[in-house]
């Protein structure tokens, strides 16, 4: 029996929560960052459903683990934990891991106001801007980004037939745009938005393999981009990301933003240097860019910029008691 102990400083970016584990990761195996994550995810996966998952959780809880950069381009390394497992990339927690790291001291980046974080998806670097210790912006420079399928069928109970857009940003994202039995995300609840987000999730997983052309260890549809009109003046277009068993982004999520911004890029209907003021369910914003172009396997892909900002909340230090029968968390 022991008692596992965990120190966190817990923040979120643009409303959704990122925590970060600053003592208790545990060692794990591997040269590069894709392979620790899978070594966690076999050995240490208790850890991420403790912190994440109820009673020290919710639903929407999201965070990181630092580690030494397993690359020499890279000054930190990244380790993404969320509800729903390790993600290869997420883009509100490198927002807030890299605010809560700089203002706690806990990286030394090579160039002031520049960070290049070693993450499962590949390289990501961060420049932000500090204030009287604070960091006040985050601009991420993402991994490539791709529309990978195009006018996919489903049908759903809710809804009926749909057609969605499947694009990659770090996370593969199927995207719900306006049409005939579909207008905007304000028709429905967020209880609504998460039951038929799910519902088209697993419709999806269950006809399509969905796998990174360059890494078969992404692979998935673990999200759902429910799209509609901004209520901002001045915002391009608004969404809301279903992650986990019932969490919708409170930000407009970064690698959802990366998605989207592919997904435009590939139908024609953005190009290099267009922005894209992108709202969340709650009115936050991301600024997603198309900063370059480039390829993956042959597929026409974008290098997306994605800026927010991200807070401190407090400070926690959590215990996985061996003793307690809820150690390891659950989901209701
Ligand atoms: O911001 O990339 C993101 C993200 C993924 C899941 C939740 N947020």
């Amino acid at each position: 029996m022991a008692i596992h102990q965990f120190e966190c400083i817990d923040g979120h970016t643009c409303g959704n929560p990122v925590r970060l584990v600053v003592r208790g990761a545990p060692e794990l195996r591997g040269r590069t960052q894709a392979e620790r994550r899978l070594d966690f995810l076999a050995r240490y996966d208790w850890i991420r459903t403790g912190l994440m998952n109820e009673p020290r959780g919710h639903a929407q809880m999201s965070g990181a683990f630092l580690y030494p950069a397993t690359r020499d381009d890279c000054d930190v390394a990244v380790l993404y934990i969320e509800t729903s497992g390790c993600l290869p990339m997420c883009g509100h927690g490198a927002i807030g891991v890299v605010t809560l790291a700089i203002e706690h001291g806990l990286v030394r980046p090579r160039t002031p106001g520049m960070l290049n974080l070693d993450t499962p998806a590949g390289k990501v670097t961060a420049s932000y801007h500090q204030e009287g210790g604070k960091v006040t912006s985050v601009k991420l420079t993402n991994v490539p980004s791709f529309l990978f399928m195009s006018d996919v069928e489903v049908t759903i109970g809710a809804l009926g037939r749909l057609k969605v857009d499947i694009a990659y940003g770090g996370n593969f994202y199927p995207i719900v745009e306006a049409q005939e039995n579909y207008r905007d995300m304000a028709d429905f609840t967020p209880a609504e938005l998460v039951a038929m987000g799910s519902e088209l999730r697993d419709a999806l997983n269950a006809r399509y393999e969905v796998v990174h052309p360059l890494d078969p260890n992404i692979r998935g549809i673990r999200h759902v981009q429910w799209t509609g009109a901004p209520k901002t003046p001045g915002a391009h277009a608004a969404n809301a990301v279903l992650y986990g068993a019932a969490a919708l982004d409170r930000s407009p999520c970064g690698t959802g933003t990366s998605a989207r911004l592919a997904q435009r890029y590939g139908r024609g209907w953005m190009k290099k240097d267009d922005i894209l003021v992108h709202e969340s369910l709650i009115g936050s914003q991301f600024i997603g860019t198309i900063e370059e172009e480039t390829e993956v396997a042959g597929l026409p892909a974008i290098i997306p910029g994605i800026a927010g900002w991200a807070i401190v909340t407090g400070y926690n230090r959590l215990l996985l008691d061996d003793a307690d029968p809820y150690a390891h968390g659950f989901v209701v």
